[in-house]
């Protein structure tokens, strides 16, 4: 059989994109987000053009239980997971800490940690039977440094770079490479579900410079799982030639 890479949050975005190559190198995909139309129709699309299987997951990975029941009745030979990209994410709101929404908090919290852990936490023990396996954290330049109003997102996302290095040390004796890939800007839904359906503010954010693109993070995403078995990518920092940290930012 391929190999089998899960891909969570693989309706949009960066998830989609690696949906798309992971596909193109042969890979078996198990699909999970929560709009069941877009996975379908994603799935369908790469069935047809790749000749590849592919399991849709309609899942919100806040759920565990739903998420456990899931993934665990998942036939024995699609539990053999290769990579397992941890990507279902997102930002609510932009606002100072004494303004700032509870709920978005919640949401953030629950998805990006909560979430992330919970997929881990299903997905790392089949890892650990198999003695092999490599999971891909996405965090972003959020989790190595804080911006204004960017408060509970970046701190939501430094709590994926020190789940990133946790998970390395505690996998490394079962042969589990475990990699940190951090974005700066991408252009996605990301600004549209943080401004909650606002698109001209989402599109303010990329005005005047040339943002990544969703593909730009999937083959960064690629080279980490395509080296060698000796070789680790602990972490890639990847940002627009136009973004020097997350605040500065050459605009014309
Ligand atoms: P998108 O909004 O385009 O994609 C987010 C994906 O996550 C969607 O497929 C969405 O699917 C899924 N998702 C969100 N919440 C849940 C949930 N509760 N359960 C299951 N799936 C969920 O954004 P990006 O592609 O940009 O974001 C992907 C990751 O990259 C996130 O972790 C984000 O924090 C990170 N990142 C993004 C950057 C950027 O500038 N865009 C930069 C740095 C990091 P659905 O709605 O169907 O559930
Ligand atoms: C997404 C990038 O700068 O909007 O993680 O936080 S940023």
């Amino acid at each position: 059989m391929s190999k089998i890479a899960l891909i969570t949050g693989a309706t949009s975005g960066i998830g989609k994109a690696c949906a798309h190559l992971f596909a193109a190198q042969g890979y078996q995909l198990i699909l999970l987000a929560r709009r069941e139309a877009l996975l379908a129709e994603t799935a369908k699309y790469l069935e047809d053009k790749y000749a590849i299987e592919i399991k849709r997951i309609t899942a919100d990975v806040r759920d565990q239980e739903d998420l456990s029941y899931r993934l665990d009745t998942l036939p024995a030979s699609w539990k053999k997971v290769n990579v397992l990209v941890n990507n279902a994410g997102l930002s609510q709101g932009l606002d100072p800490i004494d303004k700032g929404s509870i709920q978005d908090w919640d949401t953030m919290i629950d998805t990006n940690i909560k979430g992330l852990l919970y997929v881990t936490r299903i997905v790392s023990p089949w890892m650990v039977a198999q003695k092999s396996g490599h999971i891909i954290n996405i965090g972003s330049i959020a989790g190595l440094e804080v911006y204004p109003n960017g408060n509970v997102y970046c701190a939501t996302k430094h709590a994926v770079d020190a789940l990133n290095q946790g998970m390395r040390i505690d996998l490394l004796p079962h042969g589990i490479k475990v990699t940190a890939i951090n974005p700066g800007l991408v252009e996605t839904e990301f600004s549209k579900v943080r401004f909650k359906g606002d698109e001209g503010r989402a599109k303010k954010v990329y005005d005047g410079l040339e943002p990544l693109d969703a593909n730009d993070i999937a083959e960064a995403i690629w080279f980490a799982v395509s080296r060698p078995a000796h070789v680790n990518i602990n972490d890639m920092l990847i940002m627009p030639a136009a973004q020097a940290t997350a605040t500065i930012i050459e605009r014309n």
